[in-house]
């Protein structure tokens, strides 16, 4: 399997674990616990045959680890980025001190304005490194990078988790606790 094949069905396993899994018939667990062999039957239906093995390797050798099997690697489910309701059961962690959050320059005057606000998804996502925001943000257009005082905001009683992926999540952020 090359890159870009992994690339195809990690955007499709995207979509239907955390935007539609109704478009090809899946319904998720409470938890966005989906059946493997559901999964791969209605991909198969829907013209995008992944096998089992190729499935786990795009498990495997997603650098972000966006998609997780439960312990009986029956169940599969994405980590994080959820727009459909779920509840993915994490426990709420204590942040580091700094946490970042990269997005584009042009939405700066609304962020300033509001704060970071969860937007389509469910939560704010924030990044433990510069480097990993700087990248969230070149998705949507000229990147920048803001600091969020996380330690200061759990110190207000803001509640944060962090995702199987290390993707940390709360579910605002108001522009007293960022920095450009
Ligand atoms: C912005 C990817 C105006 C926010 C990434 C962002 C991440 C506001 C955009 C994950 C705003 C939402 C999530 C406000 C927030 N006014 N704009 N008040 N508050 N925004 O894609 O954080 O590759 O929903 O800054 O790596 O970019 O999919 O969120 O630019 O972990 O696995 O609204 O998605 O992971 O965009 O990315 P998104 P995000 P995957």
């Amino acid at each position: 399997m090359n890159e870009k094949y992994r690339t195809r069905v990690s955007k499709r396993l995207s979509r239907h674990l955390r935007h539609d899994p109704g478009g090809i018939g899946l319904t998720l667990s409470p938890g966005g616990w989906v059946s493997v062999d559901e999964l791969l039957a209605a991909l198969a239906r829907n013209r995008f045959p992944v096998s089992r093995a190729e499935l786990d390797e795009v498990v495997a050798n997603c650098a972000k680890q966006r998609f997780a099997f439960d312990e009986t690697r029956t169940l599969i489910r994405a980590s994080q980025g959820h727009s459909v309701r779920v509840d993915l059961e994490l426990s709420d962690a204590v942040p580091p001190e700094i946490l970042f959050h990269g997005t584009a320059t042009r939405f700066l005057p609304s962020i300033w304005a509001e704060g970071l606000r969860p937007m389509k998804r469910h939560a704010v996502h924030l990044s433990a490194t510069r480097e990993t925001a700087w990248k969230v943000g070149s998705r949507h257009g000229k990147p920048v990078v803001l600091t969020v005082a996380a330690g200061e905001m759990a110190a207000r009683g803001h509640v944060f988790q962090v995702s199987d992926n290390g993707v940390w999540l709360t579910s605002a952020v108001p522009a007293e606790f960022l920095a450009g």
